[in-house]
């Protein structure tokens, strides 16, 4: 393990997974919740993400003491082990309630489902002592354009955050947006639809971003890029770093597996910009591959905060006067050689 003093690393129970996918079963054992919090504490991480639902199983069955219970015990539990909860993020797209979307279903039961559960995720995230609730839109968008009207679904959105706002004070909301899957057209595709819905809500400085390299690949768009167009507004309140080979399913490879050089640029800006100061953690939101035995079943997490941690080293080896200098004489064609070499270590 690469030591680590300065960044505080994240991930979900999610992300030791069992390697279904839509074409065959889990092809690993599914491993409990205990077991998971002892590996990421094992593994040098320092915080946990949590769905709604990972943190109180069968949440839409619970009573509200049930689920107060069931936070407190979690607390204990995450506290006796030493480790935070970074996020809650309520999981609107698995209910029978949510098929057409949550908060900008055409179903206006649906909608106040979508509030009443996101109430639901800030109580347990209260409890957990944590204030940064996620917003992946999973089914906020459609298959059908014509089915759904975009200024509506805007205004939903945004009506959405601030009951979500007023029902807290003290949550600060990060939208993780997402062009496509599993809809066809997501209504916050980037980071800058993201900001502009912050600047309609009531509260704009307690709405904010999580760029995921992944989702902003599937866009078309530059990770580092995106991160950084949310540090300008200084709102980038979370990162998943993982990787993704083009436009294909959103295939949360290990960060660095697929490009190197994106992965060099992302810690490059979170660097620069002293990411993380503010208490911010680095999350990677990947999966192992199918074909990953029981054994090996964390190793894609441990090998991305390794690979993390050599880039660190990486941009702070990184001669920048050099490179100022080529840029000050244009000369891209040496500054692309150069970071290619310092890549390659000589
Ligand atoms: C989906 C995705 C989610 C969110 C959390 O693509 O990235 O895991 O990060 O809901
Ligand atoms: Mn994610």
């Amino acid at each position: 393990m690469i030591k680590n003093n300065q960044y505080k690393f994240s991930f979900g129970p999610w992300n030791i997974s069992e390697g279904y996918d839509p074409y065959g079963p889990a092809t690993r054992p599914p491993q409990a919740f205990d077991w998971k919090l002892g590996k990421l504490k094992e593994i040098g991480f320092d915080a946990m993400m949590f769905h709604d639902d990972d943190a109180i199983p069968d949440l839409d069955s619970k009573s509200p003491e049930q689920i107060r219970k069931g936070a407190k015990e979690l607390k204990r539990k995450l506290d006796d082990a030493g480790i935070l909860a970074e996020i809650v993020a309520p999981r609107l797209w698995f209910s029978p309630m949510t098929i057409d979307g949550g908060y900008t279903s055409n179903d206006p039961k649906a909608r106040k489902y979508a509030i009443e559960r996101s109430k639901k995720c800030i109580d347990i995230a209260k409890i957990l002592d944590c204030s940064l609730i996620v917003l992946w839109l999973a089914r906020e968008g459609t298959y059908i354009r014509e089915s759904k009207n975009c200024r509506t679904s805007t205004d939903y959105l945004a009506e959405a955050i601030d009951k979500m706002l007023a029902y807290d004070k003290k949550i600060r909301v990060a939208i993780e947006p997402k062009p496509n899957e599993p809809m066809d057209h997501a209504y916050i595709p980037t980071m800058g639809h993201a900001m502009a819905i912050a600047f309609k809500t009531s509260d704009p400085k307690r709405v904010g971003g999580l760029v995921e390299s992944a989702h902003a690949i599937l866009a078309g768009l530059d990770p580092a890029d995106e991160m950084e167009f949310a540090i300008s507004y200084g709102k980038l309140w979370s990162v998943h770093l993982n990787d993704q080979n083009g436009l294909k399913f959103d295939q949360d490879k290990p960060f660095g597996s697929n490009n190197l050089r994106s992965a060099f640029n992302q810690v490059r800006v979170l660097e620069r910009n002293n990411y993380g100061s503010k208490g911010e953690c680095v999350a990677f939101d990947v999966h192992s591959f199918r074909s990953t035995k029981e054994e090996h079943c964390v190793d894609h997490l441990s090998n991305s905060r390794d690979t993390f941690l050599r880039l660190v080293e990486k941009v702070r080896s990184f001669d920048n006067a050099k490179a100022q200098t080529l840029i000050a004489d244009r000369n891209y064609q040496a500054l692309d050689q150069m970071v290619i070499e310092h890549l390659l270590g000589k």
